[in-house]
């Protein structure tokens, strides 16, 4: 059965074939992936000096407070100006640590222009105690400039231990509690339905953090949509399936990519026949996949650390023969072990679904090949992924 997101673009090529052929059509999905890689995603990251700004930066970056590149931390006021940290791995996203707000000589409107306010996708507000009128002025002014902002209350974590010592203790009430009073004062100024995001920046996959990332990635647009997907930490099992939809979402386009020029010839196991490939494309889009999944050992290092598991227990559930460096020798290696019969198979289906394939350069077999490896990698990647995250969780894989 094919999922859902694997039929995503279909429609696409169909009407692009109906009107132009098949190299025209190949072109424009190489322009399709430049301008994918070329998406810019700022993030303007703001709140009163110490709620947690810096913190917050670094934990979505998938970085610690003293991992190299980080933004600093402390107790004292540490950000006068708009600090720009790109993603490690995806330097096109970029979180910018913005001044506190709330000072004496604090004026919303001021102070949006000198941070450069066009420059934001959107903001997050930071507070780490209770709502205050400089958070609603400036919320009213972002609204204003039309721009969007989101709400996260952070230090969750303390509001937890300090209501833990209380008798009557409920963490459901005491969360509650505190999502009530922020919502209250956005509402005072006017946000119909505010939303307010709960998080702890020392351990980001519980409380809200998945509801802010839906939340995000529903009102951004479609093509920013997919960057911040892929540069999100790899957290939460959500987080996890949701990479993989999107991932999933490229795998025909760049099937189509590799099969739309004659490149070299890779001989298929078991069967008397070559298909040609493109074989740097998929070195990256692998590499991509790597990446986006947080199987790097840095990444797995951090999780180590998080979730005070030894690295080697970790690693011990990765089975994907990509867990190594990716190289154009492995991926040779993964075409040339591609079962026959499943290239065969996907090759009848997508002929069917989309007739003029029978036209692309490289061949039909040389499309199904590329598809089925990306797809069965993908796969793999995103179980191994899955399952660090259970082990991570301490719950059985
Ligand atoms: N318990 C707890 N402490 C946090 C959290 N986030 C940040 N902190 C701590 O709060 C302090 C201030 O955090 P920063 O990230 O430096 O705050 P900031 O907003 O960048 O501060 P300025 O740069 O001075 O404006 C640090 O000691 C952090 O470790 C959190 O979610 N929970
Ligand atoms: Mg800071």
């Amino acid at each position: 059965m094919m999922e859902e997101s694997e039929l995503i673009g279909v429609e696409e090529i169909k009407v692009s074939l109906a009107f132009e052929d098949m190299p025209l059509a190949i072109e424009r999905i190489k322009d399709y992936f430049v301008q994918q890689d070329n998406v810019e995603l700022n993030i303007g990251v703001t709140g009163e000096s110490g709620s947690g700004k810096s913190t917050f930066i670094n934990a979505f970056r998938g970085l610690g407070d003293e991992d190299e590149g980080s933004a600093e931390t402390g107790v004292v006021e540490t950000t006068k100006i708009p600090t720009c940290y790109p993603h490690s791995k995806y330097p096109n996203v970029k979180l910018w640590d913005l001044p506190g707000i709330g000072t004496p000589n604090f004026i919303a409107d001021e102070y949006l222009k000198q941070v450069g306010f066009e420059r934001y996708d959107f903001f997050i507000i930071i507070a780490s105690d209770r709502f205050r009128e400089y958070h609603a002025h400036l919320a009213a002014e972002i609204v204003k400039q039309d721009k969007k902002f989101y709400f996260v209350r952070s230090k969750i974590d303390a509001n937890i231990a300090a209501e833990q010592r209380k008798k009557t203790f409920n963490k459901e009430k005491t969360l509650d509690t505190v999502r009530k009073d922020s919502i209250a004062g956005l509402e005072k100024i006017g946000v119909i339905s505010p939303n307010v995001f709960l998080i702890s920046c020392f351990e980001l996959d519980l409380y809200d953090f998945n509801k802010l990332e839906k939340t995000m990635e529903m009102e951004l647009p479609q093509h920013k949509r997919h960057v911040l997907m892929l540069a999100l930490p790899n957290i939460t099992l959500e987080i996890n399936e949701k990479k993989k939809k999107e991932l999933q979402k490229n795998i025909l386009k760049m099937a189509l990519l590799s099969a739309g020029t004659v490149a070299v010839p890779i001989p298929l196991l078991n069967a008397a026949v070559s298909v040609s490939v493109d074989v740097a494309i998929l070195v990256a889009e692998l590499k991509k996949y790597y990446n986006a999944f947080s199987l790097d050992p840095a990444s797995l290092q951090r999780l180590s650390e998080r979730s005070e598991k030894p690295v080697d227990e970790l690693k011990a559930v990765l089975k994907s023969p990509l867990n190594q460096e990716i190289s154009k020798a492995l991926v040779i290696r993964l075409l040339t072990g591609t079962s026959f019969f499943a290239v065969k198979t996907a090759a009848k289906f997508w002929l069917g679904l989309i007739p003029g394939l029978g036209s692309l350069a490289g061949g039909l077999l040389s499309f199904a090949t590329v598809y089925c490896m990306l797809k069965r990698c993908l796969d793999e990647l995103a179980q191994d992924a899955h399952n660090v995250l259970m082990v991570a969780l301490q719950t059985a894989v």
